[in-house]
């Protein structure tokens, strides 16, 4: 990197940090990219998920229904990977942010429940959780971390089939969590989108409803994506560095 583009990213951070230092409400929006940093595969990435499973065809209802062994394996094997991955500077980087900020609200696409685990408190998880269960049959909704049980797990209470409590494919968000994402999105002074393709709806259109009331939106991301041109700050590198520059002078 040139000493020319080492200064521009300096002094694109040192206005984000001020404009995100000011701001009354922030939201923030995650993608897989802020766990990449603590071992979790991403899904695109060039050693992602999708690399070695067809995602679209394990986190589909119709693919549980034809075969909820494998779609279990698949998720057993995600929940094992998972577990032994820890929250890195970056998710730690958001509690701080939301210490310090009047009106914070985390919007996240992860379901490995990492941004809980370092300590983040109005987090929206709009595409579920990896370590909740829910039965198809009586609803029954509760957190599970089991890494290994018979397939398909039954429900205790009524037996019936349990599945993970994630949003796949194809399935609506719940609708609650998502108004309130756009509620937050529609008011927020600061929009910062974290380590996320822009790929998937509806979540991929969130900058743009932001943007279109008012947001400043920052992105942040290893490389540009389909939506960098639309957003007014787009700082390239890795969330683990630029986040915690981001929010520092927020600990004062
Ligand atoms: C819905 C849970 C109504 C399960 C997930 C045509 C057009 C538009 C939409 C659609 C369409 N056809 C169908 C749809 C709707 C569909 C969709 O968007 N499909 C896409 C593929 C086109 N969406 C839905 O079905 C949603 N529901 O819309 O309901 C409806 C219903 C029916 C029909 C139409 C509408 C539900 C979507 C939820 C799917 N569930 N996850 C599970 O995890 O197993 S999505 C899953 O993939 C993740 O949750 C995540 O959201 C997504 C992956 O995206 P990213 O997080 O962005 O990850 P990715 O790997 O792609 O990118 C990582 C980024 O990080 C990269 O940019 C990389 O550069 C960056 N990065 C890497 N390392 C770092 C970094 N950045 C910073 N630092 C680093 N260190
Ligand atoms: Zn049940």
């Amino acid at each position: 990197m040139t000493e020319t583009q080492s200064n521009e990213i300096q002094q694109a951070l040192k206005e984000a940090r001020k404009i995100v230092s000011c701001a009354r409400s922030v939201v923030v929006l995650t993608g897989a990219g802020i766990s990449a940093e603590s071992g979790v595969p991403t899904f695109r990435g060039k050693d992602g998920l999708w690399k070695s499973y067809n995602v679209m065809e394990l986190a589909t209802p119709q693919a549980f229904k034809s075969n909820p062994k494998l779609v279990w394996e698949f998720y057993l094997w995600r929940r094992k990977l998972i577990s032994s991955c820890f929250p890195n500077r970056a998710h730690y980087a958001l509690v701080e942010l939301e210490k310090h900020t009047p009106e914070f609200t985390l919007i996240t696409q992860n379901v490995d429940g990492l941004h809980s685990k370092a300590g983040s408190r109005n987090v929206l998880e709009i595409h579920g959780n990896l370590w909740r269960s829910r039965c198809i049959q009586c609803g029954d909704k509760f957190m599970d971390s089991r890494i290994d049980c018979e397939i398909p797990p039954l429900c205790e209470k009524c037996g019936g089939l349990l599945r993970p409590d994630v949003v796949w494919f194809g399935e609506t968000l719940d609708t609650t969590i998502l108004n309130r994402s756009i509620n937050a999105l529609e008011h927020a002074e600061v929009l910062l989108i974290v380590g996320t393709s822009g790929v998937v709806e509806p979540a991929a259109s969130f900058g743009a409803v932001a943007r279109a009331a008012g947001a400043h939106v920052i992105e942040v991301n290893i490389e540009r994506t389909p939506r960098s041109q639309m957003y007014q700050t787009v700082l390239l590198g890795r969330a683990g560095d630029i986040l915690p520059e981001l929010v520092k002078n927020s600990e004062v």
